[in-house]
């Protein structure tokens, strides 16, 4: 008697949890992903511009190590090769104002949200002037008011180190940068890590938390990096909900005295 109920109580409590789910957006199958781009994803004509779904083995040239042919350009290492989402001169012959994607979350019933991304970038950008570049992060719920997620520019009196497949390293000066909201300082992005010996190498890894509450999670992306030695690229974007307390707790509050109840009958 005491086993079945305990079963059908965790039972419930797996159901009441499961409704909040984690969101993974790997550009691994874009037919299950909510977003609306501009212009379409993979739409641009030229070679060395690049908006949408690629793989190490595909679109411009420089988002992609080319330390084993081409000496020590690039973004994406040959030893990571899954989708992810890249960006180079998306101020081209096809457009003038830069590219946007907005993705769509359901997050009903969450109580905290948090968001995680893999991003990178490659190449010499500019903090002004006509050729200036940034990468704009920012959310909103329900359409309310927009909030800032990652607001990245360049720093010209910075450079960042990137490194490649063949273990070289090149300095290059006027990275893409950031300002991390909880510690205050500031976060350069590269080309990501490689590890020769385990023949591994990716982007790196980058958090931040989402304030309140709602039904849907609008994120949204606007990136202007106007040449075609300019890369930016991420992947494994990841919304992460906690369940509303009040939901979980109430109902095992509701199982808990109910087994009680049903204890002291039995006894
Ligand atoms: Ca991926
Ligand atoms: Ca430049
Ligand atoms: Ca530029
Ligand atoms: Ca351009």
């Amino acid at each position: 008697m005491k086993n079945t109920l305990l079963v059908s109580a965790f039972t419930s409590l797996a159901i009441t949890t499961a409704a909040n789910a984690d969101v993974l957006i790997d550009f691994s199958d874009m037919s299950n992903v909510s977003y609306t781009a501009s212009p379409a994803l993979n739409s641009f004509t030229s070679n060395f511009d690049a908006w949408g779904v690629y793989n190490f083995a595909s679109g411009a040239p420089r988002m992609s190590d080319q330390s084993a042919t081409g000496g020590t350009v690039g973004l994406i290492s040959s030893y990571d090769n899954n989708p992810f989402f890249g960006i180079v001169d998306s101020i081209n012959n096809d457009t003038t104002q830069p590219p946007t994607i907005e993705f769509a979350i359901d997050i009903s019933g969450a109580e905290s949200i948090s968001f995680s991304i893999d991003m990178g970038a490659y190449g010499g950008f500019e903090e002004s002037g006509s050729s200036f570049d940034y990468v704009k992060w920012q959310y909103n719920i329900d359409g309310g008011t927009t909030k800032t997620l990652f607001d990245i520019k360049p720093i010209d009196e910075e450079s960042a180190t990137y490194y490649f497949d063949n273990g070289s390293t090149v300095d290059i000066g006027s990275p893409l940068s950031f300002i991390d909201s909880e510690t205050g300082e500031t976060v350069i992005l590269n080309n990501g890590y490689r590890n020769i010996s385990e023949q591994t190498g990716g982007l790196n890894t980058y958090k931040t938390d989402i304030e309140g509450t709602g039904e849907t999670l609008y994120i949204q992306l606007i990136a202007r990096v106007d040449g075609s030695k300019e890369v930016y690229a991420f992947d494994n974007l990841e919304v992460t909900v906690a369940p509303e307390p009040g939901s979980t707790s109430l109902a095992s509050l509701a199982l808990l005295l109910m087994l009680t109840r049903r204890q002291h009958k039995t006894a």
